[in-house]
Order: structure tokens, then sequence, then C-alpha cells
């Protein structure tokens, strides 16, 4: 990790990688099929003055955007299980665990996660739904000394032990207990790595327990001599490199083989979700980054139930406006089936969605409701959307507008014909909406099939004109 960012004499350490022992013991997805697994580090944090913003994300001939696309997986959707290896777990008062079970309850649909999306595949982009789908303390401790095939191996077992899936997206973070024998310890505060066992592929990180000696002094620095603080900001930077770079060094690394983590190692640690992550490399950004912003309509304003089962929601037809004018649309739900005899129109309170605002009959009756197509605006401009029923089936020639009065609904506002003719009707999919801002519900008739190419968008003008 790192040697991008490291002064000349670090460059010798940073760029070892080490291989495992037995080759025999596992085989890679992608890049070359000859290669042993790549235990790809973090290394010890390196202390002032190296800990500056100068010194992180710059890369030496690693060109611009730093991170290249080597041609193998990402993880699409990453999926973590957490390993809580031994039973000194039980007992442990550091909060380390705690902490690990929030940084991964809240990587999914944040800000931080977001910066993952950039990077793609073959086939799709990383997805901003990451979620822990397990976690087990193994009450069996490593029998010797932690090395990369004891750690493929205890991934294996708790998959076997407790079900757990396997699969090109699922992350394996173990965390030997307190006081366990490390290979390789002093000369790296984490790695992530892959391999196979049983036939199956497994993707991995070894999260050792860094108050113990050499980590605490090498490592801690990255978590401001916090336990539990070192141990998420390892974490995030193996989750955020084994996303981007499941197979060493297959996914999205520099020419040297840094990866998203390293280019970032030595920037501060960020307080997020009430513990501490690292930056990651943003190529978007062009530097480290904890955060990017959502895209249009990728991330949500409301999760919420309503008022309406699911065993009733076929039941109806749906638009939105302000019902009660209190600046929060709300949800008109337009009961076409299974009344007592009209169409009815019930209105879900948009700043309580388990609450109506309206139970009302209307002036539709039941058996002409399969008739018509629904929207909502506001025709006669007192400030109440009114329900607007387009008629299209058994009229005597165009599609019919009828206005329902959104402060009275059985009474009818409007009855109209349209300038749609009845046959070409059935074409359409429909809404309403002020187009020409006179105040006056517009009804906006998208036309979907019998065109000369294109979907087509026909307004039709609420106004007299
Ligand atoms: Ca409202
Ligand atoms: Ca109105
Ligand atoms: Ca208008």
């Amino acid at each position: 990790m790192g040697r991008c960012v490291r002064a000349a004499s670090f460059f010798g350490l940073c760029v070892a990688v080490c291989l495992a022992g037995n080759a025999a013991i596992a085989e890679p997805q992608g890049g070359n099929p000859n290669r042993p697994p790549v235990m790809h580090m973090m290394r010890p944090h390196p202390g002032p003055p190296e800990n500056s913003r100068a010194n992180v994300g710059s890369c030496g001939g690693c060109g611009t955007p730093p991170l290249r696309y080597g041609g193998g997986a990402v993880q699409h959707r990453p999926r973590v299980f957490l390993v809580l290896w031994g039973s000194r777990w039980s007992t442990d008062g550091s909060g380390s665990s705690s902490a690990e079970s929030t940084l991964f309850r809240s990587l999914g649909g944040s800000h931080w996660n977001q910066v993952l999306s950039q990077y793609t595949d073959s086939s799709s982009q990383v997805f901003n739904d990451e979620l822990l789908l397990g976690t087990w303390t193994d009450p069996v401790g490593p029998s010797g000394t932690v090395d990369y095939t004891a750690v493929l191996n205890e991934a294996a077992h708790a998959s076997a032990v407790n079900g757990w899936q396997h699969t090109a997206d699922t992350q394996y973070f173990i965390l030997p207990q307190q006081g366990s024998s490390i290979s390789g310890a002093g000369s790296f505060c984490a790695w992530h790595s892959n391999g196979a066992s049983g036939g199956n592929n497994f993707y991995f990180s070894l999260i050792p327990y860094v108050g113990d000696s050499p980590f605490a002094s090498g490592c801690l620095a990255y978590g401001n001599g916090s336990v539990s603080q070192t141990m998420t900001y390892v974490s995030s930077h193996e989750y955020a490199e084994t996303t981007t770079d499941p197979t060493p060094y297959s996914g999205w690394v520099t020419s040297d083989h840094s990866e998203n983590g390293d280019l970032c190692a030595y920037a501060p640690g960020v307080g997020l979700f009430g513990v501490t992550v690292t930056m990651t490399w943003s190529n978007s950004d062009n530097q480290c980054v904890s955060s990017d912003p959502f895209p249009p309509y990728n991330s949500f304003l409301l999760h919420a139930t309503s008022g309406i089962t699911l065993a009733d929601a076929p039941n109806f037809q749906w638009g939105v406006g302000d019902y009660n004018r209190d600046g929060i649309p709300d949800i008109y739900a337009i009961k076409v089936k299974n009344t007592g005899g009209t169409a009815e129109v019930h209105i879900l309170n948009g700043a309580n969605t388990n609450s109506f605002l309206l139970h009302a009959t209307s002036g539709i009756t039941l058996a002409d409701a399969p008739n018509f197509k629904w929207a909502v605006g506001d025709y006669n401009r007192d400030g109440i959307p009114d329900v607007i029923a387009i008629k299209v089936k058994s009229t005597s020639g165009s599609a019919e507008v009828h206005i329902l009065n959104g402060a009275n609904t059985n009474s009818f506002l409007l009855h109209g014909t349209s300038a749609i003719s009845l046959t070409d009707a059935t074409n359409f999919q429909w809404g309403a909406g002020d187009y020409n801002r006179d105040g006056t519900a517009d009804v906006f008739a998208i036309k979907v099939a019998q065109t000369s190419g294109s979907a087509e968008v026909h307004i039709l003008n609420g106004a007299v004109s």
C-alpha cells in the first residue's frame, strides 16, 4: 500500500508484496491463473511528518487518473460477513466489535460509499447498497500463527458453519482475537486477498487486533491511538479495496499496484457513523475524498409505510397533489374497484403517509370507472388539486376530460371533450401539470404507440383558447 505517496526511503518496503507460502492452496479468479494469490497489505503508519495532506494522493508516474482498470471484476453489490475469531472477543473491552458492526451497517447508501460507485467492470458499476449480512464469534480461536492459509480456512469455516454465501460480491472480515500470533506482524496493519477452499472462491481481509504488539506501535496512529477506531479505519480501507480490486491486481489499481485505499492511507481519518474511516481515492474528483454526491434520483427523500394495505392496493390508481396546502404533496389514491358504488378518492397525507386527509365518494360510478385514466391537477385555480378523469373508452367520439372538484369530489368542474379521438386514446399514457403557467392544469398525453419513431408528448391546454 501507499508506495506512490511515500518518500523515496520507503520505496523498497512499499513495493514488496507478500505471496502465499503455499501456492497450491488457491488460485485467484481473473488475472493470471498461474500466479499465487496476492495479500495486498496496508502498511504501518509512517508517523509525522508524513502524516499530512501534502503526502496524500499524489502518485508519481501513475498517470492521471492514477487508478486504471485492469480488466477483472469489481464487486457490484458488496455483502459483508464479520468473523470474531476466538472466545476472547466476548470479553473484549475495546469496543472494536461493536464499532465494526456499526461501520458495516452504515456504509450502504452513504455518501462515503457513493465514491466507490464510479468504478465499473465490463458488466456493471459498483452499487451503493453494501450490507452486513452476518456476524459470528467463533468460540475456537486461531490454533497457531495466523497466515494466509489460516485466514482463508477461517472464512471457509465461517461460511460452512453459518451457511453464509460465498459469491463474487461477498467479503469476509477475519478478526483474530487479542493476543493472536499473526504471521508478518509489524510489516502491515491489515491485508486483503482472495482464494479458493473446497472449490469455493472467497474474498477476505485480515484485520489484526491492532492493540497487540507490534501492531500498536505502527498502526494505532491511523485511529488516533484508539484500538476500535483504528480497526474501523483499516477495515474501511480493506473494504474499499476489496470492492474495487477483489482479485489483486486485476481491478482498479495504479501502474505500480496501489489501490484506492493506498493512495489515501496517510490522509487523516474521518469521523463518520460514530466511527473512524479512511478517505478513498476518487478518479472523478482526482483526489482523496470521504463523500461523493448522489446523482439525481439515486437517493431517497422518504421511506414510509402507508395507510393502504397491500391487499387493497391493486384497487387503486395514483396521483400526487398538495390537497391540504401545507406545501407537502399528498398522495391521491383513487379507488376504482371493490367500492360501495362509486370511484372513491382517498388522500394520504404527504407529511404522514399513514394518515388520510380525505375519504370520499365521487361523481363517477364504479361501473364507469374502468373507462378512465387518472391525473391530479388544479383546474379551477382554488389551490386544491382536482381529480382529472380522462375517459378513453365508451365515449361518443373523443377522449373526454371530466374533472372532479378537489374541494368536493362528488361534484364536477368539467365534462368536456378533447382534441384526441377515441380511436387514438388508447395509444397514450396520461399526466397533468401546468405547462403554460397560467394556473390551470393542462393534460399531458404521452403517446407510446402508433407514432413515427419516438414516444410523443402532446399537451392539451386546460384553458379556453
Ligand atoms: Ca399536503
Ligand atoms: Ca382545484
Ligand atoms: Ca395551464
